[in-house]
């Protein structure tokens, strides 16, 4: 077995004009491509790793041997970040979740606007290469988390279920150094039924 890039789930000129189709092209198709590839060639002759769904792989990475484990984690980091971005994206995304994730974010937060601005704020003030996620703890309970390079929330005992990529190669050839646009941009496209979905399976 190997980790495999997944398809995206809508063509790449679906985003724009919020996320261009050249920045999606070379974002899944070389960026993305190239963690898989790298996973796998760290994990050859590793069958267990291998075998494992990456998300249990991420949550064990203390069981890899040291010799590999921080380039398990930037790419299988990577692998499992981009496959919740493209998952979390559609031409059909925008306004604001309903049902059970609104309820929670409403109790966490007192509002959907403020628990958007403490997300925009954690994605605008990564220093560097990161990602700013919506997790859900052990607990249950949902919190903003930002992480640098391809850290992952499942390395950290959560479960992310949003994350917004602000490397600059997520942006950079719409939007140059305005990150803060592309962040406010971004909303437009957040695919609330899938995040509800990966929600309801965390809380499960
Ligand atoms: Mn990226």
């Amino acid at each position: 077995m190997a980790f495999e890039l997944p398809q995206l789930p809508y063509d790449k000129a679906a985003l724009e004009p919020h996320i261009d189709a050249r920045t999606m092209e070379i974002h899944h198709g070389k960026h993305h491509a190239g963690y898989v590839k790298k996973l796998n060639a760290a994990l050859a002759g590793h069958g267990k790793f291998l075998d494992m769904p990456v998300e249990d792989l991420l949550r064990e990475v203390e069981s890899v041997p040291e010799s590999i484990r921080q380039t398990v984690i930037n790419n299988g980091g990577g692998h499992a970040n981009h496959s919740l971005f493209w998952e979390i994206m559609s031409p059909d995304g925008g306004g604001k979740p309903g049902g059970d994730l609104l309820q929670a974010i409403e109790k966490k937060w007192g509002s959907f606007d403020a628990f958007q601005e403490e997300f925009s704020e954690k994605a605008g003030s990564i220093f560097g290469s990161g990602w700013a996620f919506l997790v859900v703890d052990e607990s249950g309970s949902l919190s903003c988390k930002r992480h640098s390079f391809q850290n992952n929330p499942y390395m950290f005992g959560s479960t992310p279920v949003m994350g917004l990529d602000v490397w600059e190669h997520a942006y950079y050839l719409n939007y140059q150094n305005r990150r803060a646009d592309y962040i406010e941009a971004w909303w437009n496209v957040v695919n609330w039924s899938q995040v509800s979905e990966n929600f309801s399976l965390a809380t499960g």
